[in-house]
């Protein structure tokens, strides 16, 4: 298959890259370097620097003897990305290019702004891409499980039928997000939705929950190939930051309660759900949507598995509640359904604690990249006041 993956410079588009290329397919790989400029803005860089994409290709060229085609440029820009699928012509397109996290989409206006330009004209400009050049290319767009919020309902599989005095349709799962940044990828699915009804053109939607690890098969083959492992407060997802929190005896900041539940998977489910979902592509004039995690926990579940491995190492790990920066349930009923992709062949790695251990050992080489005042600055989803957002650095 040709494969164009989109954000290829990110924490899941690097190693998606690397996957399908191992797996014989011809890959190329887009990105603005939004990530990477955000991280230097905000002085929150990940722990491990990772040379540019042009470099990470040129590396994995030299140990596999595999190219993976590079275009540096923002798709928001029609005219860059529809010169791309002119050019290459992808049989799937693995759309990732959007501001991925939801503290960034409320540190303030331009911000947000930012966020909703950026996400839902990306992925206009792939629907448009699409329909215009190839318009058999299967979308893989990857959204989040944040889309539905926390309901006091099960959460079905993208999907729910709705009996009403006597007749039934089916419809979107009711979405209602936490934040900006989760708010525009319910904007992408409508926009998804809109144009598989309208033109018929294939779309698999992956309703994704925090991501967690640092190791991949292919990232393994070289230091130099590991993914953006970011543990600061905007694009670090919380087991990765507790895992770098107990390493750097930073306390484990649980934020609230600790009692909010989400669906998580490890970054090597991430690999294989989006390749399962590439080989077996949605239909024309289908939007299919999986669910993408492989089990729930607790933020208290987590912190006290990161405690328990970081004390079997001899780590002192500390764990305290803060005000919740966020606007967020606390305490909730959660019940997702993620079947989808088990059927389509998914072998989970679950989180066990060798897992949580494999971590720490990768943090620990890294150790001395930690910027201990990187890990709390409070972005909260109501500030109070100017001065609180000059005080925290981001304004
Ligand atoms: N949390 C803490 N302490 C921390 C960081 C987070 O208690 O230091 C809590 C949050 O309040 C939240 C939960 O942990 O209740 C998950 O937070 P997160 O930062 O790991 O994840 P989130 O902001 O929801 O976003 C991440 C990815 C995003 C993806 C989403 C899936 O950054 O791209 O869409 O996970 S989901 O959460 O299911 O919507």
């Amino acid at each position: 298959m040709k494969v164009l993956v989109l954000g290829a410079d990110g924490y899941l588009g690097w190693p998606t890259c690397m996957y399908f290329s191992q797996r014989g397919h011809e890959v190329a790989g887009v990105d603005n370097y939004f990530r990477r400029n955000a991280a230097t803005e905000l002085d929150c860089e990940p722990l491990v620097p990772v040379p540019n994409l042009v470099q990470r290709a040129r590396i994995w060229r030299k140990i596999t003897g595999k190219d993976i085609h590079i275009h540096i440029g923002d798709i928001t820009d029609y005219h860059f990305l529809k010169d791309i699928f002119k050019n290459y012509r992808p049989d799937v397109t693995i759309h990732y290019a959007e501001q991925p996290s939801a503290p960034y989409s409320m540190i303030d206006y331009n911000k947000a702004a930012f966020t909703i330009r950026n996400n839902l004209i990306s992925t206009l400009n792939v629907t448009y891409a699409v329909k215009e050049i190839t318009p058999d290319c299967h979308i893989v767009k990857l959204g989040t499980m944040g889309e539905y919020g926390t309901p006091n309902i099960d959460i079905e599989e993208g999907w729910i039928e709705i009996e009403q005095n006597g007749r039934k349709d089916r419809f979107l799962f009711p979405r209602q997000a936490s934040s900006l940044y989760h708010t525009t990828k319910i904007q992408d699915t409508d926009l998804l939705w809109f144009y598989v009804r309208t033109w018929g053109i294939r779309v698999t939607d992956l309703m994704q929950g925090p991501v967690y690890g640092i190791s991949t098969d292919e990232a393994d083959l070289d230091p130099q190939l590991m993914p953006h492992f970011s543990y600061d407060e905007i694009f670090g997802t919380v087991l990765n930051r507790f895992v770098v929190q107990a390493v750097a005896g930073h306390p484990l900041t649980i934020y609230g309660k600790g009692n909010q539940i989400r669906g998580y998977l490890n970054i090597k489910d991430t690999l294989q759900c989006v390749y399962l979902s590439a080989m077996r592509p949605a239909m024309s004039g289908e939007l299919r949507i999986f669910n993408q995690v492989t089990e729930t926990f607790s933020v208290n579940e987590l912190a006290k598995k990161v405690k328990r491995v970081g004390e079997s190492l001899g780590y002192q790990v500390e764990v305290r509640n803060y005000e919740n920066p966020r606007v967020e349930k606390e305490e909730h009923f959660y019940n997702p359904k993620y079947s989808g992709l088990l059927e389509l062949g998914l072998k989970p790695h679950y989180l066990t604690d060798e897992v949580i251990e494999e971590m720490f050992r990768v943090v620990e080489k890294h150790k001395h990249n930690i910027h201990k005042d990187k890990i709390f600055k409070g972005i909260k989803w109501q500030q109070r006041s100017c001065e609180e957002k000059i005080e925290i650095g981001v304004g």
